[in-house]
């Protein structure tokens, strides 16, 4: 049982190893040229969070936008804005002034922290909405807002005093259906899971240094690289950019032990693996779309690591099931997170018998709010999360992936999971990506259809779609084979690296 003190600022917490000799002059954060140990981050943090309240403004309750590039600063202003009581509503740096005028709308927000780069559409925002906001760059040179931070004293600052219960993050749904959604989390939700995965599954200790490739602004990345670590003393390297050679050689350089990414990412790193210097790394994590056996099969060989592969969401706020080292069992996600329930459920909500496929229920100190949604009755009945998966659980409690419930493809009376035979596609060595969708088709009701990457889109013809479709065939039930392949040249995919099933479908239907 987790229990927080009633009186309770997440941010604060998590800042108090500064206060500590063992961990004060110790590195927390680094990335682009800036390092700061726990005490000048806290310092910072502090200082940013005075300038806010007092040259911007900035109330307890009140709604920031913040948005840049992983980097120091950013980090820093997540934390100031809820130490000042105030909730942080990270968005990506990738979005448009379209998507980020929705968004400062639907979230009701005072103000909007933003990095340079961001600017530009902050910028091009509606007038209607700009003019009601605060707007602040937090990384422009010489500006008031860096000299205010400058010159202010930490030792000034007093924390907000909030509630364990009190609203800290509102955390937008990276949007695989094309409607994102927000989604509400208290102060004590912030240190629950800090004191859930990490501990049970990943074993951080002070001594782990974390990078990877996840957005601060996507719970994934805001909880694996930047909430973890500070939790327990460890160090956390951001990235404001990367390809899978950067990665590579941030772990070698930097040390890493821990590195978290999504499958996309492994894959791409699994030809440059020979040559990569990995011998710091203890773990990997996946998370943000399910990890097909065959790159998990070539990452692990390719490097004698076991990875971690693990189920999160943003209405649970991060990985609620998950496996590592001896307790990885092949094709399974892995189990329920100690601290979580989690279970099968038929679809007239009883629970489904082992090895049935239905759909994931979770519960736990961590679950969904959507904010003024109505799509929170669906999503939490009689207490448990729906998350929209379909899953298997086996006798001893693990956890197997059978795709989204809505991409089930139903073809002459089969169900058909899209992951299956994306799974036995990916194992091709010629398949550097694929998607599966079903198509509407007057015999069948559906035909399954492949959207494949080639790795090399030479070969693209009609020889390698009968070769794949062999190939598929040999490896699960020939009638899950896809009718159809489309090469293309890349897949539809989210700010966070999930797969836009919803624009293949469309693609699909013309
Ligand atoms: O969306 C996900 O897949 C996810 C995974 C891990 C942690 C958090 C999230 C949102």
């Amino acid at each position: 049982e987790l229990q927080y003190p009633d009186r309770l600022n997440c941010a604060e917490v998590l800042l108090e190893k500064a206060q500590d000799k063992q961990f004060a002059e110790r590195l927390a954060l680094a990335g682009s040229g800036v390092r700061w140990t726990y005490a000048e981050l806290s310092s910072v943090s502090a200082r940013i969070a005075l300038t806010l309240q007092r040259t911007y403004g900035l109330k307890a309750g009140q709604r920031v936008l913040i948005s840049g590039t992983n980097h120091p600063w950013l980090a820093a202003c997540l934390l100031a804005v809820i130490r000042a009581g105030a909730i942080a509503v990270p968005a990506m740096p990738m979005l448009r002034a379209k998507e980020l005028s929705a968004m400062a709308m639907y979230a009701r927000v005072s103000h909007i922290l933003c990095d340079e780069q961001v600017f530009t559409q902050v910028a091009q925002m509606d007038d209607g909405i700009l003019k009601n906001l605060c707007v602040i760059r937090f990384r422009e040179a010489d500006s008031v807002f860096l000299q205010t931070v400058q010159q202010a004293n930490a030792a000034e600052f007093q924390v907000a005093d909030t509630a364990r219960d009190d609203p800290c993050l509102i955390a937008f749904t990276s949007g695989t259906t094309g409607k994102p959604k927000a989604t509400v989390h208290f102060h004590e939700d912030l240190l629950a899971i800090c004191d859930l995965f990490p501990r049970s599954v990943l074993r951080i200790t002070q001594h782990d240094v974390f990078t990877g490739t996840p957005p601060l602004a996507f719970t994934f990345g805001l909880g694996g690289l930047l909430l973890f670590p500070l939790r327990y003393g460890a160090a956390s390297i951001l990235l404001e950019r990367y390809t899978p050679e950067s990665l590579l050689s941030t772990i070698a350089e930097h040390q890493i032990t821990v590195c978290y990414t999504a499958p996309t990412c492994y894959r791409q790193m699994l030809p440059l693996l020979p040559q990569a210097d990995l011998r710091s790394l203890r773990t990997v994590v996946s998370a943000g779309e399910v990890l097909p056996v065959a790159t998990r099969t070539a990452f692990e060989s390719a490097t004698g690591l076991t990875m971690i592969d693990g189920i999160g969401s943003t209405e649970m706020l991060h990985i609620f099931i998950a496996a590592a080292g001896d307790e990885v069992r092949a094709g399974a996600t892995g189990k329920v997170i100690p601290g979580y329930q989690a279970c099968v459920l038929d679809a007239n909500g009883q629970l489904c018998a082992p090895g049935v496929v239905g759909k994931l229920a979770v519960k736990g100190p961590t679950g969904c709010r959507y904010l003024n949604d109505i799509r929170q009755q669906t999503y939490v009945q009689n207490g448990w999360n729906l998350t929209g998966d379909a899953y298997a659980m086996d006798q001893d409690g693990y956890f197997y992936y059978h795709g989204r419930i809505d991409d089930m493809i139903v073809s002459a009376g089969y169900n058909i999971a899209a992951s299956e035979v994306e799974d036995a596609l990916l194992a091709h060595e010629q398949v550097a990506e694929c998607a599966v969708i079903g198509v509407p088709d007057k015999m069948r009701g559906q035909l399954v259809k492949a959207f494949v990457v080639l790795r090399d889109p030479q070969m693209a013809d009609a020889a390698i779609t009968e070769i794949l479709q062999h190939w598929v065939k040999q490896r699960i039930a020939p009638y899950k084979y896809p009718r159809l392949i489309e090469f293309v040249s890349s897949l539809p995919r989210t700010d966070s690296g999930k797969l836009q099933r919803y624009a293949l479908r469309q693609s699909g239907l013309q």
